[in-house]
């Protein structure tokens, strides 16, 4: 086992075959070491490494400051970013992946399975993961900017700590940002790739954006029931559909909230902020509850034309016609006769 970010002598840092011999089945091994410095960490298997890590074995190792005060927080959040490639219905993750993960997991679970982070209003947060999939991931919190405060290689000092809204966190990466919670709310905290906040499914789907399917889907259904097509306005529709799937998987993206379903799978999950909350209540407080007068509303007034586009010559958009040249054709000039042949500047000729 690999202590990834610690400092330790050689012969702990677990890499099979360099500084130990592997471990077989059904042995034990001891590992010894001071913990001389504070911060976040992981651990993983130096040995088979495809095969385990693809089979989710790793872990996260949080070492706290030997003086309690040193960048203390009222709530310290860590997770895992960890992946699966889990062929819908089956049960064993594939291990001979190298990218096209289909389960893209925090501390191996999946939206909306993944507890909200509760956190009373002015608290001093610290949110801390480490990555061991194939891939970065841009983690983005919504509501706040932050501090980045340790990486993996410590603390940042806090005059160089900087702020971000996403921070990537590469291959084999750990990264911890801070904030104070001061504005109240249900706040989204994902990973920025789209696809990564989906289940299983999201591959290979068809685009059927646009196309009008519904005597398509009748007749394939015939063939294949219980066959229903992607969206025709996208696949935001999925989120709010109760889809037949396999045993064994998850439904593409899903999770509902007060107002509708959250389309959503994977890296995915709800920052709640909250005034009042005791100093260890982590229960889910629910839904936030808007001030009056602060959510987004559809317009119901006059009704909107076309924004216009002027063209005359103040605009600042000049007109342009386009014209395609057939290689095939000689080109033609205003006249509608062949241009003489172009001098080519660069040619002595
Ligand atoms: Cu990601």
């Amino acid at each position: 086992m690999h202590w990834h970010g610690q400092r330790l002598p050689n012969g702990m840092d677990g890499v099979g075959g360099l500084t130990q011999p592997h471990i077989p089945p059904g042995k034990t091994f001891v590992y010894e070491f001071q913990l001389r410095r504070s911060g976040t960490f992981m651990y993983h298997p130096h040995s088979d490494e495809m095969v385990q890590m693809a089979m989710g074995m790793m872990g996260f190792f949080v070492v706290h400051p030997r003086d309690p005060a040193f960048r203390r927080v009222d709530r310290d959040f860590v997770f895992m970013l960890n992946a699966f490639d889990i062929e819908p219905g089956s049960y064993v993750p594939r291990v001979a992946e190298m990218t096209e993960f289909n389960m893209w997991c925090w501390n191996s679970r999946v939206f909306p399975g993944i507890d909200p982070f509760v956190v009373a209003k002015n608290d001093k947060v610290r949110i801390r993961f480490g990555n061991l999939t194939m891939t970065n991931h841009p983690i983005h919190m919504h509501g706040y900017e932050f501090k980045v405060s340790c990486t993996d290689g410590g603390w940042v000092d806090p005059a160089a700590a900087w702020d971000e809204v996403s921070i990537d966190v590469a291959v084999g990466q750990m990264r911890a940002f801070d904030f104070v919670a001061d504005e109240p709310g249900d706040w989204a905290i994902h990973c920025h790739k789209s696809h990564h906040t989906m289940n299983a499914m999201g591959h290979s789907v068809k685009n059927y954006i646009g196309v009008n399917k519904k005597d398509l889907a009748k007749r394939i259904a015939k063939i294949a029931p219980g066959y229903m097509p992607m969206g025709s306005n996208g696949m935001g529709e999925m989120g709010s559909m109760e889809m037949p799937l396999p045993d064994n998987t998850l439904p593409m993206m899903t999770g509902f909230a007060q107002f509708g379903p959250v389309e959503m799978g994977g890296m995915f999950s709800v920052v709640k902020v909250r005034e009042g909350l005791a100093k260890n209540d982590y229960k889910d407080p629910g839904w936030f509850k808007h001030p009056e007068g602060t959510v987004a509303f559809e317009y119901k007034g006059a009704k909107l034309g076309e924004a216009s586009r002027d063209q005359g010559p103040d605009s600042g958009i000049q007109a342009t016609e386009w014209r395609v040249k057939d290689p095939r054709k000689p080109s033609l000039g205003p006249d509608g006769k062949p241009r003489p042949a172009a001098k080519n500047p660069h040619s002595n000729h």
